[in-house]
C-alpha cells in the first residue's frame, strides 16, 4: 500500500490536502480471509513530507501494526499478521500526531472474510463516512487548511461519504436493479462523529452489528461508530433513487453525508404504489412561509460569469437541491422542474420568485403546479448566483443574472 499526500476536491471549487491510503479517501479496501498470513508492505512515496504508519484494527499484535510499520518519506517497511477473526475491520494512520492523520484521510476498511465466505450477493459498495475540519465554513472556496480548533470542537464544516461531498452522488451515483441483493461495507474514519447510517426508501434485512458477526434484521439504521464499522444488507424491490444518509440529518442535506443507489426495474405495484392521487389542500389564511437560516450560503462577491456559476452551484445544493432535486428534475406534482424550464423563459418572473417566494397556481412545461415556495434568506448576491448557476446548467439556454436584477425584482 502506496501513502499518498496530495491535493483534491472537498467539493466544487473548495482544495483539501488529503493524505491517503493508495491516493484516494477512503484508502483502498483490503479483503483477506480468516486464517490467512497477511504480509503487509507500507510504502511513504518520497514526494510526501510526513512520516506514516499503519493501524489495522484487523491485527492482532501491538498498535494493529502501527510501530512495525512507521515509514519516512522515501521508505518501505514490511510486517506480517495472521488474520484471526472475521469481521469488517477499519485501519487508518497512527502517527502522531493522529488526530491530524485520520483527519485528513488516513483511513479504509480491510474484510476479513470468515473461512467459509461470505454469502454471495449481486452488488457490494464501499462506503466510508468521515468529518472534514476547514479554515473556511462550507463552500468557501479555495485550497483550506485543517482547522485544529473546529477539530477540537468536534464541529466538522464536512461530513461526507467516500471523502467529498457529492462522490457517491449526481453522476457518480452507484447502480442497481431490481431484484438484486445488495451488501454494504460500511466504516467510519471519523475522526470524531458516529454515524446513524440510513438508506432512505429501504429497511437493511440483515446488518452485521458493528462489522462483526452477530447478526441482526430489518434495520432501519446502523450505527457506525468513529473506528468501527458494519454491514448491511438488502434486497431491492422497486426502482428509483435510494438515498444514503446520516440520519443526523443537517449532517446529509448541509454538510454533504449523502450518497445515491440508482435502482432501474419494473415497478412493483403490489410493494409501492407510487402516487395515487394528489389535491390542494389551502387552509384559511395561509402564506408565504419564511424558512430559518441565520446567515446567506456564501459572502464574498463574483467577479466573473464562471465564479458567479461555482458560487451559485454551492448555493443551489444547499438550499434549492432538497426540493427542485440535485439535477434540477424536479418532482412531478409537488415540485416544478429547473430543469429545461420554460417558466425561466421570462426571467424576471423566476428571480421574483427566488427574491421573494411563490405561492398559487402557476404552469412549467405544460404541468400544474399549486404549492408553495418558502421565501429563502438569501442576499441579492447569491439569489443572482444561483439563478445565473441555473440558467447554465440542466441544458438550461445559459445567461446571467446580476444582483442588480435582484434587487430590482425585489422592490
Ligand atoms: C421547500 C421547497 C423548495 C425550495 C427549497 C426551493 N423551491 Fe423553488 N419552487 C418550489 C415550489 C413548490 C414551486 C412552485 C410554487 C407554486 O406552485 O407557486 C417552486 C418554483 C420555483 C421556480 C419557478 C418554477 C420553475 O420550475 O421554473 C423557480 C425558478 C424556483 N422555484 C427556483 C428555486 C431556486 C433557485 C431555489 C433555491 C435558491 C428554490 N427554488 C428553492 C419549492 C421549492
Ligand atoms: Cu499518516
Amino acid at each position: 500500500m502506496d501513502v499518498i499526500e496530495e491535493e483534491g476536491e472537498l467539493v466544487d471549487g473548495v482544495r483539501y490536502t488529503f493524505w491517503t491510503f493508495g491516493g484516494k479517501v477512503p484508502g483502498q479496501f483490503i479483503r483477506v480471509r480468516e486464517g490467512d498470513l497477511v504480509e503487509f508492505h507500507l510504502r511513504n512515496h518520497p514526494d510526501n513530507k510526513m512520516p506514516h504508519n499503519i493501524d489495522l484494527h484487523a491485527v492482532t499484535g501491538p498498535g494493529g501494526g502501527a510501530s512495525a510499520s512507521f515509514t519516512a518519506p522515501g521508505q518501505e517497511t514490511v510486517f506480517s499478521f495472521r488474520a484471526l477473526n472475521p469481521g469488517l475491520y477499519v485501519y487508518h494512520c497512527a502517527t502522531a500526531p493522529v488526530g491530524i492523520h485520520i483527519a485528513n484521510g488516513m483511513y479504509g476498511l480491510i474484510l476479513v472474510e470468515p473461512k467459509e465466505g461470505l454469502p454471495l450477493v449481486d452488488k457490494e459498495f464501499y462506503v466510508v463516512q468521515s468529518e472534514f475540519y476547514t479554515k473556511g465554513d462550507y463552500g468557501a472556496p479555495g485550497l483550506q487548511p485543517f482547522s485544529m480548533e473546529k477539530a477540537l470542537a468536534e464541529t466538522p464544516d464536512y461530513v461526507v461519504f467516500n471523502g467529498a461531498v457529492g462522490s457517491l452522488a449526481g453522476d457518480n451515483a452507484v447502480s442497481a436493479k431490481v431484484g438484486e441483493r445488495v451488501r454494504l461495507y460500511l466504516g467510519n474514519g471519523g475522526p470524531n462523529l458516529i454515524s446513524s447510517f440510513h438508506v432512505i426508501g429501504e429497511i437493511f434485512d440483515n446488518v452485521y452489528h458493528e462489522g462483526g458477526t452477530m447478526l441482526n434484521h430489518n434495520v432501519q439504521t446502523t450505527l457506525v461508530p468513529a473506528g468501527g464499522s458494519s454491514i448491511a444488507e438488502f434486497k431491492v424491490e422497486a426502482p428509483g433513487s435510494l438515498v444514503l444518509v446520516d440520519h443526523s440529518i443537517f449532517r446529509a442535506f448541509n454538510k454533504g453525508a449523502l450518497g445515491m443507489i440508482k435502482v432501474s426495474g419494473d415497478e412493483n405495484k403490489a410493494v409501492f404504489s407510487g402516487q395515487q392521487e394528489a389535491k390542494v389542500y389551502l387552509p384559511e389564511g395561509s402564506t408565504t412561509q419564511t424558512m430559518p437560516q441565520d446567515k446567506p450560503a456564501t459572502g464574498a462577491v463574483a467577479k466573473t460569469l464562471e465564479d458567479r456559476i461555482s458560487r451559485g452551484g454551492v448555493i443551489y445544493k444547499q438550499n434549492c437541491a432538497a426540493c427542485h432535486m440535485p439535477d434540477g428534475a424536479g418532482v412531478k406534482g409537488a415540485f416544478p422542474p429547473l430543469a429545461k424550464s420554460d417558466y425561466l423563459k421570462d426571467i424576471s418572473k423566476s428571480i421574483h420568485a427566488v427574491a421573494n417566494g411563490l405561492e398559487g397556481p402557476i404552469t412549467v412545461n405544460g404541468e400544474l403546479y399549486n404549492s408553495v415556495m418558502p421565501k429563502l434568506k438569501l442576499g441579492d448576491e447569491e439569489v443572482a448566483n444561483v439563478m445565473t448557476y441555473v440558467l447554465n446548467s440542466f441544458e438550461n439556454g445559459g445567461g446571467e443574472v446580476t444582483p442588480e436584477m435582484v434587487a430590482k425584482e425585489r422592490e
